[in-house]
């Protein structure tokens, strides 16, 4: 898949809490990030997936894409009903998009969600 245009439409994220432990996944191109994550949810026997690249080379995640996990009761102390966020980013060293509005974009969507 071609990668994104800069200005590509994030969506933000409506129902936000304080209480929420949200973790972006940032790095380049490629690195594996979404792979990563993808991994996690198959760890904790969640079905979602994330789309993952051919290669090492082409930029796959062209938006930012956030998965929800819900809060448990059976969980220590800090964590009880806590919800995770796993965030997936667009790579950085991407040839249509500089490192600088990648970030950008990822720091509107935190401010906007
Ligand atoms: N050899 C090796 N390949 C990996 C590993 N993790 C991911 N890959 C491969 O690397 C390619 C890119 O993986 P992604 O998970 O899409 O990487 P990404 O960081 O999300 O990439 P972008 O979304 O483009 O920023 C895929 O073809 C994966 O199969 C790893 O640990 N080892
Ligand atoms: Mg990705």
């Amino acid at each position: 898949m071609p990668s994104q245009l800069p200005d590509t439409k994030d969506i933000p994220w409506a129902d936000a809490r304080d209480t929420d432990i949200v973790i972006p996944i940032l790095g380049p191109i490629g690195s594996g990030k979404s792979s990563f994550l993808n991994k996690y949810l198959e760890a904790i026997g969640d079905s979602r997936r994330l789309e993952v690249g051919k290669n090492r080379e082409q930029p796959c995640t062209s938006q930012l894409e956030f998965i929800v996990i819900e809060g448990r009761a059976n969980l220590p102390h800090p964590l009880v009903n806590r919800r995770i966020v796993l965030v997936d980013t667009p790579g950085f060293n991407d040839i249509l998009a500089s490192d600088f509005k990648t970030l950008v974009r990822i720091r509107k969507w935190f401010k906007a969600s």
